[in-house]
């Protein structure tokens, strides 16, 4: 599949954002349209050891069997355990530039949530960027602060050929925002798992 394809409705999930069983969450949210996933177990509740592998590895098999790309957050060893297609990794995480050493093929997402830290990326070594947060969230229990669409519009014109997801709050309702800004797409967390309609909202974003 082509990067930009796959980033255009990207589900982000662990255990811990899930309030019943992350393999059917995963199978409805594909069954409704997502396009890409990323495993992400982070978080005070989060998974570790075997129990992160176990899940990792079913999740893993049932997006093979979908042809969904499968992205792996931050976590090195599970990028070769699980043959993923590509990893996610923020400004704090294993450099880029020794990642793509590393994994020459694989698809490598940076997290870039100011213009400080863009101009600090290496940029030259990673195949799209998370921007975000875009909206206020409280997903994620680090979030930095809400930067806006106006951050995407502006990567867009520094790096016109970077692919760019959006991240961080997006919603049904605010997501076509996002879109216009100029991203390749959206990636929820709680737009799907918590959503009353996995259908409706995948259809929505
Ligand atoms: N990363 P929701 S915000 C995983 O800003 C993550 O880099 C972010 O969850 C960043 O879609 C975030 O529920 C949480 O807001 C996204």
């Amino acid at each position: 599949m082509h990067l930009q394809t796959a980033l255009r409705k990207y589900f982000i999930m662990g255990s811990q954002n899930c309030d019943r069983d992350p393999k059917q969450v995963l199978r409805e949210a594909i069954q409704a349209g997502i396009t890409a996933f990323q495993y992400r177990e982070k978080g005070s509740d989060a998974l570790s050891g075997n129990q992160k592998i176990q899940l990792g590895k079913e999740l893993r098999a049932i997006c093979r069997q979908h042809n969904i790309p499968f992205f792996i957050n931050d976590d090195v060893e599970l990028t070769e355990v699980l043959e993923t297609d590509g990893i996610h990794v923020g400004q704090d995480d294993k450099d880029a530039k020794e990642l793509r050493q590393q994994f020459p093929n694989k698809w490598i997402g940076l997290s870039v949530s100011n213009l400080e830290e863009l101009h600090a990326s290496p940029l030259d070594y990673v195949d799209y960027l998370g921007v975000g947060p875009i909206f206020p969230t409280s997903t994620k229990e680090d979030a930095k602060m809400a930067v806006g669409t106006g951050f995407i519009t502006e990567i867009k014109r520094l790096y016109p050929n970077m692919p760019i997801v959006g991240i961080g709050g997006i919603n049904t309702e605010n997501a076509v925002a996002v879109m216009e800004a100029g991203a390749d797409g959206v990636s929820v967390i709680s737009a799907i798992t918590k959503a009353p309609d996995i259908e409706e909202a995948i259809a929505k974003l």
